[in-house]
């Protein structure tokens, strides 16, 4: 089933054409209405009118996370403050905080774009969906829930936490579809397992997964575990959110990306440079359609590569792969993206610690874990070996850690030139909870 035939099955050429036009009037609109892309074009030597063709992309300057900070929090908005109907964020504090906002129409788009994503899925007004995602400054919940309203469908918007009583809701209320994040899931299932209550026997059909990276053993467990089909659905706050990609239950590999609301390329992480079909490297969205927050040849950091088999589902847009990793060394866990960089900042703070600190990502049971090895400097050691004040120390990052990523943290002190070296180099992150699909 298809959502919207005219746009999702336009042929190629035709899809191309309408990229271009509207391409070039979001490149004249970003340029005279949102400084910072006036000054990173001038800077580029390069004007809106310039690109005539798809193929000038490589030519437009990138716009990095940095840059949304660096204009926190709303230097990139391309209206006034009264056209923005609602903000989003990326999680984070200020110094990694996305802001952005949409208009009534973007709001209109991003609706679409989910009820899109649920009729790839395979759903249709009559299903009832039991939206996990978080509501809130996040997009999973509120992005889920407009597009199910659009659609028809009854969303319970549980939101994330208390799994107890989704649990109770699971099993009273009857819903077809789970829309969560797949550890929550898989948490979810455990605790089901432990309350006794039999996943199997509810009457979810489709659980629509992402906001984090998984695995296809992961998808295994999670189809196993509740009998019912798990789709992938691939989506950043600075872009959007949930509804830019998805993947459709007759493929079931590769996620779709509404291509006539945005470009999407695969660059050299390092180089930049673009990347021929098929390549593997990092996404970069350009949107073609927002009005508050146009977000011009954006890098994700995600990594992935383009499926170019057409789809037997009909749909033209192109599908990217599901997420191999990330090119900054990102990781998320329990829904919350950690960036080394954070941690990084934290622990400079601490006079008693030496520079090296390794990140050790795990999962037990359902639970994803952090722990922090850092080591002390060699001055700590010779003045105080005592415990209690190491233990100190080690409180002192976990309460930091708290602060600035608000999830828990554990930590452990090591000593000086103790953590791994690899080529003299530290492997800043480990992370063993096999997602990654290289690592299986
Ligand atoms: O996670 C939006 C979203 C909500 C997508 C619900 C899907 C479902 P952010 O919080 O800005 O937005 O986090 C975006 O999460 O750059 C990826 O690194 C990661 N991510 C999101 N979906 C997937 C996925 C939402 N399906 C960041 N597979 C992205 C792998 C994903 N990683």
């Amino acid at each position: 089933m298809i959502y919207n035939e005219d746009f999702e099955t336009l042929p190629r050429e035709v899809l191309e054409t309408l990229q271009l036009k509207r391409l070039q009037q979001v490149l004249q609109k970003a340029y005279h209405t949102v400084g910072f892309y006036k000054k990173s074009f001038d800077a580029a030597g390069l004007r809106p009118d310039d690109i005539k063709n798809l193929s000038d992309m490589g030519r437009i300057p990138v716009t990095t996370k940095k840059d949304l900070v660096d204009n926190y929090p709303f230097g990139l908005f391309a209206v006034p403050m009264s056209n923005i109907v609602r903000l989003h964020a990326s999680s984070g504090t200020k110094d990694h905080a996305a802001v952005v906002g949409y208009t009534k129409r973007d709001i209109e788009t991003w609706s679409e774009l989910m009820t899109r994503c649920f009729v790839a899925a395979g759903l249709t007004k009559n299903d009832v969906i039991h939206n996990a995602f978080g509501y809130g400054l996040f997009t999973g919940g509120l992005g889920v829930h407009y597009g199910a309203e659009r659609l028809g469908a009854s969303v319970i918007p549980i939101s994330g936490g208390n799994t107890k009583r989704q649990l109770m809701i699971l099993q009273d209320f009857g819903p077809t579809t789970l829309c969560s994040t797949p550890s929550y899931a898989l948490n979810l299932a455990e605790h089901g397992r432990a309350a006794g209550v039999d996943m199997r026997s509810l009457k979810l059909r489709v659980g629509i997964f992402g906001g984090e990276p998984w695995s296809d053993t992961m998808r295994e467990q999670l189809e196993e575990t509740f009998d019912i089909k798990a789709l992938n659905i691939y989506g950043l706050t600075e872009v959007m959110g949930p509804g830019m990609s998805i993947e459709c239950i007759e493929g079931r590999n590769g996620m779709h990306v509404f291509e006539d609301h945005f470009i999407v390329e695969i660059i050299h992480p390092e180089t930049g440079e673009v990347l021929p079909p098929g390549e593997q490297g990092e996404l970069v969205f350009t949107t073609l359609t927002k009005e508050a927050f146009p977000l011009i040849r954006y890098r994700t950091r995600d990594l992935s590569r383009f499926i170019m088999e057409p789809c037997r589902c009909g749909r033209s847009h192109i599908r990217i792969d599901r997420i191999t990793g990330r090119s900054d060394n990102a990781f998320s866990i329990r829904g919350v993206t950690v960036y080394p960089s954070q941690i990084e900042a934290v622990l400079k703070g601490i006079k008693e610690l030496g520079p090296r600190y390794q990140l050790i990502v795990d999962r037990v049971g359902t639970m994803d874990t952090l722990e922090i090895q850092v080591e002390v400097n060699e001055k700590i050691l010779s003045d105080s070996g005592e415990v209690k004040v190491l233990q100190n120390i080690e409180k002192l990052i976990a309460k930091d850690m708290k602060d600035e990523l608000g999830i828990s943290v554990k930590t452990k002190l090591v000593e000086p030139n103790s953590l791994q070296h690899l080529e003299g180099k530290v492997e800043r992150v480990i992370d063993r909870r096999n997602i990654w699909p290289s690592e299986q």
